[in-house]
């Protein structure tokens, strides 16, 4: 039997409505959907660090038997239009100790955080290679920082529509390959991969044991299931490298929340639990 292990997002940044999260803003009515649909985990979006800090969170989590399996970062760009990216030093500062306080706080619940749209872009006042130096400098840091709270750091490429520095698994696994730490894992988003890879199978297996969390989802960013990826083909590589983590849906709320995390549980068990 796979150890992969299902989970669902809630989004509870107002500021990111429209973006794909399963469940919005009621943390306590996903938890008990989360758990009467057999998730194992949730994986949260919050506006700070504080608020994953919160005895509210505990509670939901522990009442419904649920593991945190990861927490988003990106508040920092949707609320505070920080990224790692930018031009001034203060400012790329400011999003290192948001996302540090990040850290800290899925750590308090064994969960990695993730650096996904807090990357940034490179532009007119930074090029490409100035922006991927301040890219890899963070991670650097960031990496060891997570260590020292005994998780991993996570790293989602992302699709070219959303940002121009790094697209693929393969050009992730560049830039972590030029680390010395070797606490930053890959995130494998299938959505984002159905854009960018040549195949979405073979990706999984060069990235192999270096993928720490993968976003379940299907090619038109609904519920996998509602779309075209061959996820029995996705299955079969994740089982090939013996990837042990969260398949966690990060997906849009269609047509509705609940109906989004039953399709998704569905294909969990039809690919995973078989
Ligand atoms: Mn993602």
């Amino acid at each position: 039997m796979s150890m992969i292990r299902s989970s669902v997002t809630i989004s509870l940044v107002p500021e990111a409505r429209g973006g794909p999260f399963v469940f919005w803003d009621d943390l306590e009515n996903a938890c008990l959907t989360a758990k009467e649909l057999n998730f194992d985990a949730v994986e949260i979006f919050a506006p700070n660090p504080e608020t994953l800090k919160s005895t509210f969170i505990k509670k939901s989590l522990a009442d419904n038997g649920l593991a945190l399996s990861a927490v988003g970062t990106g508040a920092g760009w949707v609320k505070h239009k920080l990224h790692l990216s930018l031009p001034n030093p203060a400012e790329r500062k400011k999003a290192m100790d948001f996302i540090k306080g990040m850290i800290d706080a899925g750590a308090a619940h064994q969960a990695p955080a993730i650096i996904g749209s807090m990357q940034g872009r490179h532009g007119e006042e930074v090029d490409k290679p100035s922006a991927i130096g301040y890219l890899s400098d963070a991670l650097e840091e960031l990496g060891q920082y997570a260590e020292q709270h005994g998780v991993v750091l996570i790293f989602e490429p992302l699709n070219r529509f959303e940002s121009n520095l790094i697209n693929t698994m393969e050009s992730g696994l560049h830039i972590l390959d030029r680390l010395s730490t070797k606490n930053v894992k890959l995130l494998a988003d299938l959505f984002h991969m159905n854009i960018e890879e040549v195949d979405i199978a073979d990706a999984i297996r060069q990235s192999g044991p270096r993928i720490g969390h993968v976003h379940f989802v299907d090619s038109n960013r609904r519920p996998a299931g509602n779309g075209h990826i061959d996820l029995k083909l996705v299955s079969n590589a994740l089982d090939e490298i013996q990837y042990q983590g969260y398949v966690s849906a990060e997906a849009m709320p269609w047509p509705d929340s609940e109906s989004a995390a039953k399709t998704t549980i569905e294909s969990f068990n039809r690919y995973f639990r078989n």
